[in-house]
């Protein structure tokens, strides 16, 4: 086997300071970051770092927050403007052909702006006519349901709850967000399983754990900060597994900015004990053989299961159907390595599960969260302290926005409380989340686009094809930060709304404004920028929200938006009425100086599903999913040569088919890209393919070689033509050697986007699945076209 290069630097430390400070030069911002940096997730007075929704560690006097932290701050509070003068130098069309980077740093957003077609440029407009164009659009539909209004999750609760007030007075649920793309199965299978879609776990819980299993997650680029916890119950003598197809070189050694000795003294933590280096989509597998040996050799705590669950007979029906033979084949990990694990959960008496989006974005998205739940609850892990289920959010609002009521299959639990609170009829009909909504756009269903935040158009499948059916639409309306691609596609009407960014003071009428948030643990934590704003005609998305509600809903004027934009009090005392867990809101989040937790029944085995019971899932898919969709792809291939003669057949076919997954670098948060460096990963740029180095000699491949990726249609897969009935490519991309598992390759996410379709999804959540598709790899000549498939 060949040696594989291996990031020799413990992870944080001095590199990361270093690379986070150099990128605060970059942006030109350091004295405004810098003096933001200090109130990032300080008691009091600060704010919650814009970046990923890992907790606060309350033991921090000093500063909270990590390298990459710095470098949202940094992009966020850049002086450098996207203002009127920047748009009259760059036509749309020009603006189109820019990259990432180039959209990323091209400054904050500082006028409302929109699109004139005669100059091909966006020019500015008054917030008055903007909201007046919005109201006179919005007016004309033949139905509320011709309008989507996208969320990303950096949006904080009081505007979240303003936005999705407004969306269902205008009378619609169509309310996707970016959860639909991102912890979207957690959302559903642990509401299913336990009654609340959320993590049962607290920050304390990982001092107190013996064993956690980490799924899919690459913590030291995505969540930083879990790595000082991470490594301080290492110390404490828990047993970490990281269960991953790529070993992140992240994960192996933590330097903690927060000691003295690790930055002076050159000394760092061990954090993994063992990285399980599963094939993509096999986690399914991998723990149906952890829980088909637990069963089977008795280990499982029989009095929990009686007492607390229901659906254990059907589940341990399933898993002693499934035979040990598929269960290696669906993860790639042999009978012993499982057993080993296995006989770890056996003996530990506090075990934490946390997961990522390795878990989630799989077509098997919902049944690994269900096996990973289903793991929990045979081993009676939920409601002790130490042990339970840590889905690891990823924006940092993302969780309270849900809870807010961004939702588009609400509850009618919530809908009768917003009837109730605000007296007028709710929509009842579920909404378009992400996938549907792209595709009702595609199809010319919808006549408005309006995205509270993010980057939808790049952030879902099919990116090109959205991009296409926003030219189509009579009004597109952005609220954001940021110029970015989602931005570049002009309807009829097209809109830039500005707002204020998490780090910037909120000064109205009646004073400095503070806003909540809620972490990945259910902890609501109070945030308060503290910069002056960017520019001067900023308003804030509680601002914009109550504006166009005022315009859109005219008459309607029993709901006082201005009062609640202008005083964030008023909206939490409405919050406080209309949403459970949120009594008495603006005492409890002033008493406490990190917040409050809410209140979360499974935590204290109260089990608010269906049966009263935490509820046993049996997978829906079979555990051979992946290996059968690679093999089926084979065949289609194998036949495709056969019909044209030009492939030998006869070569080792079982070679040529991948499994693709698209991963983070350490230098973007989701699409804004801060730079091409990925330190972990050892690569400056981000046109790259991972490959393992033997898979790469196997092949007769090497290091640098050009290789273009596409999905290969094959018998019954016809949904991944884009409607042009080609089959969809990407590349060529640079060869790039990774410790990854031999069925996989991977890539980075957004550029890679155009490869999915909007129909391969998960069943309940209808998660995309970004992490696993079937793909085959021909290796082009830089100068003469294709030279050989794999
Ligand atoms: N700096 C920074 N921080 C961020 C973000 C960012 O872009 N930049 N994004 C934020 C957001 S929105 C989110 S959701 C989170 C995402 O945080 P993560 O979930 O850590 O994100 P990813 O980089 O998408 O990939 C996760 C891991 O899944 C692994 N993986 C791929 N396929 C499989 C599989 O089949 N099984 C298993 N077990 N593992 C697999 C990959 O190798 C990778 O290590 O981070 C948040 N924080
Ligand atoms: N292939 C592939 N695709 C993926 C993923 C993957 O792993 N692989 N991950 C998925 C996941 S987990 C997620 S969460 C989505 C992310 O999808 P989104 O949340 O839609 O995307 P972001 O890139 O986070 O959004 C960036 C934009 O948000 C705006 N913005 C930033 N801060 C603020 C603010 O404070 N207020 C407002 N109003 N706007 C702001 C800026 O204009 C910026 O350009 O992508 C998904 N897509
Ligand atoms: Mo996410």
């Amino acid at each position: 086997m060949r040696k594989i290069p291996v990031y020799s630097h413990p992870a944080a430390g001095w590199p990361a300071l270093i690379s986070s400070t150099r990128k605060m030069m970059d942006y030109q911002t350091f004295l405004r970051g810098s003096l933001s940096v200090l109130k990032s997730n300080q008691p009091k007075g600060g704010f919650d770092c814009p970046g990923c929704a890992w907790p606060d560690h309350k033991s921090h006097k000093m500063i909270d927050v990590c390298e990459n932290g710095i470098k949202v701050i940094a992009s966020e509070t850049m002086s450098k403007k996207a203002d009127a003068q920047f748009f009259a130098r760059h036509t749309v069309t020009e603006l189109q052909g820019w990259s990432g980077y180039e959209l990323e740093h091209s400054g904050r957003l500082s006028e409302p702006v929109y699109y004139d077609a005669t100059q091909d440029r966006y020019v500015p407009i008054s917030w008055e006519a903007a909201y007046k164009r919005i109201a006179e659009q919005l007016g004309q539909l033949d139905s509320p349901d011709e309008a989507l209004f996208y969320t990303s999750g950096r949006v904080t609760n009081e505007p979240a709850f303003m936005y999705q007030l407004f969306v269902r007075c205008f009378g619609t649920n169509n309310l996707p967000d970016c959860s639909n793309m991102c912890h979207e199965p957690t959302s559903v299978m642990l509401g299913k399983q336990l009654g609340v879609g959320k993590a049962t776990v607290m920050l304390e819980d990982f001092e107190q754990a013996k064993l956690i299993l980490m799924f899919g997650q690459n913590p030291a680029t995505n969540h930083p900060r879990m790595l000082e916890m991470l490594a301080h119950a290492h110390e404490q003598g828990c047993r970490i597994i990281s269960i991953n197809p790529m070993r992140e070189q992240g994960l192996s050694k933590f330097r903690n900015p927060q000691k003295p000795t690790h930055m002076a003294a050159g000394q760092s933590d061990d954090m993994v004990d063992d990285v399980i280096q599963i094939q993509i989509g096999g986690d399914t597998a991998l723990l149906t053989g952890i829980a088909k040996w637990l069963i089977e050799n008795d280990k499982i705590n029989n009095d929990f299961i009686a007492t607390h669950t229901s659906g254990f007979e059907p589940l341990k029906q399933w898993l002693t159907e499934q035979s040990w033979v598929d269960i290696e084949l669906g993860c790639g990990i042999a009978q012993t390595e499982i057993i080993n694990i296995a006989k770890l959960v056996a003996n530990s008496p506090a075990t934490i599960c946390t997961w990522g989006m390795g878990i989630t974005q799989h077509v098997q998205g919902d049944d690994n969260v269900a096996m990973i739940t289903n793991l929990l609850l045979l081993m009676g892990m939920i409601g002790i302290d130490g042990a339970g289920a840590s889905p690891v959010r990823g924006h940092s609002n993302v969780q309270g926005d849900h809870t807010m009521g961004i939702h588009e299959r609400p509850g009618q639990a919530l809908l009768d409380s917003l009837k109730r609170v605000f007296e007028r009829p709710m929509p009842q009909e579920d909404g378009f989340d992400v996938v549907a909504g792209a595709k009702a756009l595609i199809a010319g269903k919808l006549k408005v686009f309006m995205s509270m935040g993010g980057n939808y158009a790049v952030a879902a499948p099919d990116s090109s094809a959205i991009q296409q059916a926003l030219t189509t639409t009579q009004l597109n309306v952005f609220v954001g930060t940021k110029l970015n691609e989602t931005m570049l596609y002009p309807g009829a009407n097209n809109l830039i709304l500005p707002c204020l960014g998490r780090t910037e003071r909120i000064i109205t009428a009646k004073g400095e404004q503070f806003a909540t948030i809620e972490d990945s643990m259910c902890q609501i934590v109070p945030t308060q920028g503290n910069l002056k704003p960017v520019s001067n005609t900023l308003k804030s998305e509680a601002q914009i929200v109550a504006d166009i509600a005022t315009h859109v809903l005219g008459a309607d004027s029993s709901i006082p938006w201005q009062a609640m934009s202008e005083d964030f009090d008023i909206i939490r005392d409405y919050v406080a009425q209309a949403i459970d867990g949120f009594e008495n809101f603006n005492e409890r989040i002033r008493a406490a100086e990190r917040g409050f937790h809410l209140y979360h029944p499974a935590r204290h085995r109260v089990w608010n599903t269906d049966s009263g019971k935490a509820q046993f899932e049996v997978p829906k898919y079979p555990i051979t999913y992946v290996a059968a969709q690679m093999a089926e792809t084979t065949s289609a291939l194998i036949d495709n040569a056969r019909e044209d003669n030009n492939i030998d057949s006869t070569q080792d076919n079982e070679q040529k088919i991948w499994q693709l997954t698209s991963v983070r670098s350490h230098d973007q948060f989701n699409t804004m890209i801060f730079g091409y460096q990925d330190r972990y990963r050892q690569t400056n740029r981000r046109d790259v393919l991972f490959m393992h180095p033997d898979e790469m000699s196997r092949l007769g491949w090497q290091e640098g070689d050009h290789v273009v990726v596409s999905r290969q249609a094959s018998s019954n897969s016809s949904n991944i033509t884009d409607g042009t009935d080609k089959p969809r490519t990407l590349g060529p991309l640079v060869l790039t050697e990774m410790d990854i598992a031999s069925n996989a390759v991977a890539t980075y996410y957004p550029e890679c986007n155009d490869l999915f379709d909007l129909d391969t999804h998960a069943p309940d959540s209808h998660i995309p699945a970004y992490k696993s598709t079937t793909v085959v790899l021909q290796r082009v000549d830089a100068n003469a076209g294709i030279a050989d498939p794999a």
